[in-house]
């Protein structure tokens, strides 16, 4: 089994790394690819020292079996054909293919034999914001079908990568010496502020991440229902997190939903408010499991139930969800 990551250097990159190595993931070996200014540089992977390649087109990818993608749609639409032309499986982060028909869009709790019919040797990760709601939803789904989703996202720094982390810490410096915080990755400060702007404004008025939340589930969960999501960008590193209300056909109980909530893998309840606990993104950070908490009935609506679910982004949202799905093809003969 031979592995490739590609966008080392970035924060989902990294997080590759710590996952595979964390999961004592089944490979003979690891090779790294980054940009033409991260090549040569060197990351240490379970005690020896990787030095990254220049992602290039050529024939570097004969004989990877699977590769684990994170630089970005338009590198990942240039270099698909490079990385999967020999049989290598491209498990992509970007959001360049989750759209095109003939690439399943995968999260391994929901739909993971998606996995099995790949005629582009392309699986694609959904965006993180997706992947956390989708794990929480199905479980529900398997109870009643759901009719419509309502959501708002809290999505921390991270979702804009480790620049995003950066420019977060440093105006959070900045502010506290009472200096002008330096404004670059996001639309406006973020310290001390929320920005209710994610992506770009689409003709709807939604942005794209609002969107691309409503099109991911779907195709996900093979789904007509609809979501109508409000995304927020607020000042915390890693780990987001989501208020969420769902509509069902049939009314369910919040006990019910609480027991398949704890039965479903992937997923964590801590919902004892009696206590004051209930999950929030300073805990979640680091965890596997997408967390909930928080669970009632929705007062304006009997058949509807409302939530908190929290998750870690780089994490569960990208980078462990991705590992996942190749330790899912591997289990189930999809790569020998
Ligand atoms: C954010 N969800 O928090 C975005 C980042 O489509 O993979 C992930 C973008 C994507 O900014």
């Amino acid at each position: 089994m031979r592995v490739a990551i590609v966008g080392v250097s970035g924060a989902v990159g990294q997080e590759f790394l710590k996952v595979l190595a964390e999961r004592d993931f089944p490979m003979d070996e690891l090779v790294i690819f980054g940009s033409a200014r991260s090549a040569g540089k060197t990351y240490e992977f379970k005690g020896k020292q990787l030095t990254v390649k220049e992602l290039k087109h050529g024939d570097d990818f004969k004989g990877i079996d699977i590769a684990l993608t994170s630089a970005g749609a338009s590198i990942s639409k240039e270099y698909a054909e490079t990385i999967t032309k020999h049989g290598a499986i491209m498990i992509d982060n970007s959001s360049a293919f989750r759209y095109v028909d003939d690439v399943p869009l995968v999260v391994p709790e929901v739909n993971p034999e998606d996995a099995r019919i790949r005629p582009r040797n392309i699986i694609a990760n959904p965006n993180c914001s997706t992947i956390q709601m989708v794990v929480a939803l199905k479980p529900i789904e398997n109870l009643s079908k759901i009719k419509r989703v309502r959501v708002a996202t809290y999505q921390a720094a991270s979702g804009a990568g480790a620049q995003g982390i950066a420019e977060l810490e440093e105006q959070v410096l900045d502010v506290a010496q009472g200096k002008p915080a330096k404004v670059e990755k996001f639309a406006h400060q973020l310290a001390m502020n929320i920005i209710p702007h994610i992506d770009v404004f689409l003709e709807n008025d939604y942005t794209k991440e609002e969107m691309k939340m409503n099109w991911e589930t779907k195709k996900i969960m093979h789904t007509d229902a609809e979501v109508s999501a409000t995304c927020v960008r607020i000042p915390v590193a890693r780990a987001h997190s989501e208020a969420i209300w769902v509509e069902t056909e049939n009314p369910i109980s919040v006990k019910e939903v609480k027991e398949a909530f704890e039965n479903f893998e992937g997923l964590t309840v801590i919902d004892n408010p009696a206590n004051n606990e209930y999950p929030m993104p300073l805990f979640v950070s680091g965890k596997d499991d997408v967390y909930v908490g928080r669970i009632r009935e929705d007062v304006t609506d009997p058949n509807s139930i409302t939530f908190w679910c929290v998750g870690d982004q780089i994490k569960k949202g990208a980078a462990l969800n991705a590992v996942q799905i190749a330790e899912w093809l591997i289990a189930n003969g999809e790569v020998k």
